[in-house]
């Protein structure tokens, strides 16, 4: 972004307004050049632009020769499917349109949908599918879903974020985890989300760095921890991970114990070396290249063919402003959309019913029904997370578990089986 842009007084307005911040972000009203077309909802996508690296453990079993503990082997290769996934989700933005965007914030019932077809030559993938739905608007959360029958696989889990300013920078606690589901093995991992910052406002080009830690639990036992830091902590580089696999939560009190050791860049290379890697052990056999490994894009209907609730037919006049860079248009359209929803609501209260969530419900972890389980809580048993509604990735007894209550939203594959309006 150009020095004008950064002294130009939009931008100086929105730097006051985010200093002033009142923890809504959807609210903050930014300069059209800082807008982006697409929807929260659609970033769902990002989950399964791998769809080789997301079946792939599914091919590591005992009948594999070459794999020697299947079960550990697989959880390394979760972990390169989960890497892989991560420069679209925090870098795409910055990629393709120069600088992190602020996204349009989903109304709620909004829905996006595709499908991933099979550009393998063996036809081992098989199609995938992708259902995201905006289960809630205030707070934001998206849930989605990723299957794929051919291979019996399920990914599902929801996101929100709360953010807080600091200075210069945004700060965002992802709430909200993932679910992996490899039914044929019959394996879960539950996946935490990381916390995350934008740094790069003063000068008109922000962009996210990931920080802290997240998790991923195999049903199995094994356990990978992934330590996240930007430019000048581990390596001098941005977007650095080290991530260690451990035989189980005991053994990852101790980085010695590590069984593998992965760091690099996860925008980038990355390496991989057995054992708890030394400072003075470099290894030199590549973990993930995100840069040669092309992602594959979700196929979507052409607009025409959209329900009202689709994402890029809800907001296609918001989007065709955006793209002119027209703020008062941009305005207008964006005000019809809120108050058709706000009218919605209004009706709704006024009839005294709830919103009716499409492919997905609520669960209350601390109000099971009789016989109802949650693989989410025996795999947080196993690591030592919280079944709270708390920043992902929170551990039981740390400060920021204190959440009040366990809810979680689900997948109902039934709701979609008997879907109607919705079409792929
Ligand atoms: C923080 C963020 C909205 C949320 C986005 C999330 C956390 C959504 C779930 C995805 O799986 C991962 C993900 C990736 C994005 O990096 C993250 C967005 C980055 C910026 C955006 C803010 C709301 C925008 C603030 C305005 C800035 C650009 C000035």
């Amino acid at each position: 972004m150009s020095s004008n842009v950064a002294s130009s007084s939009s931008w100086t307005s929105f730097l006051k307004s985010i200093a002033s911040y009142n923890g809504d972000l959807s609210s903050l009203t930014a300069p059209p050049f800082i807008l982006s077309p697409t929807s929260l909802v659609e970033y769902s996508e990002y989950w399964a632009e791998h769809t080789d690296l997301l079946i792939a453990p599914n091919f590591i079993t005992t009948e594999d020769e070459h794999a020697h503990d299947p079960a550990l082997q697989r959880l390394v290769a979760v972990t390169k499917w989960f890497i892989s996934t991560l420069r679209s989700q925090y870098c795409s933005r910055n990629e393709q349109m120069g600088s992190e965007k602020k996204p349009l914030n989903p109304f709620l019932g909004e829905l996006f949908v595709g499908k991933w077809i099979d550009d393998s030559k063996d036809g081992k993938i098989g199609e995938t599918v992708l259902l995201s739905e905006q289960v809630s608007h205030h707070p934001p959360i998206t849930a989605y879903a990723i299957y794929n029958d051919k291979n019996n696989i399920e990914l599902q889990g929801y996101n929100g974020i709360k953010a807080s300013i600091s200075a210069t920078t945004i700060n965002v606690k992802q709430y909200g985890h993932a679910l992996l589901e490899y039914k044929n093995l019959d394996e879960t991992y539950a996946i935490t989300l990381p916390p995350l910052h934008i740094e790069g406002l003063i000068v008109a080009s922000p962009f996210v760095e990931l920080e802290g830690k997240s998790y991923i639990q195999s049903s199995k036992g094994y356990t990978a921890v992934i330590n996240y830091s930007g430019r000048g902590y581990f390596s001098g580089k941005k977007n650095s991970f080290k991530a260690r696999i451990y035989k189980d939560r005991l053994a990852s009190a101790q980085k010695e114990n590590a069984l593998y050791t992965i760091s690099g860049q996860w925008s980038n290379i990355s390496y991989i070396s057995s054992g708890p890697a030394t400072p003075s052990s470099k290894s030199d056999e590549i973990f993930f290249d995100a840069q040669k490994s092309p992602y594959q894009g979700l196929k979507v209907k052409p607009i025409e063919e959209q329900h009202d609730l689709e994402s890029r037919k809800a907001w296609k006049k918001v989007a065709d402003a955006i793209k002119k860079g027209d703020y008062d248009l941009i305005h207008e359209e964006k005000s019809k959309i809120e108050n058709e929803q706000r009218d919605l609501r209004n009706k709704e209260a006024a009839a005294g019913i709830e919103w009716q969530r499409r492919f997905f419900r609520e669960v209350d972890f601390k109000n099971l029904n009789d016989g109802q389980i949650d693989k989410f809580i025996s795999l947080a048993n196993l690591s030592g997370l919280s079944i709270n509604n708390v920043p992902s990735g929170t551990l039981t007894g740390e400060k920021d578990d204190k959440a009040l209550d366990a809810k979680h939203w689900r997948f109902i594959r039934k709701l979609w089986d008997e879907e109607k309006e919705i079409k792929l």
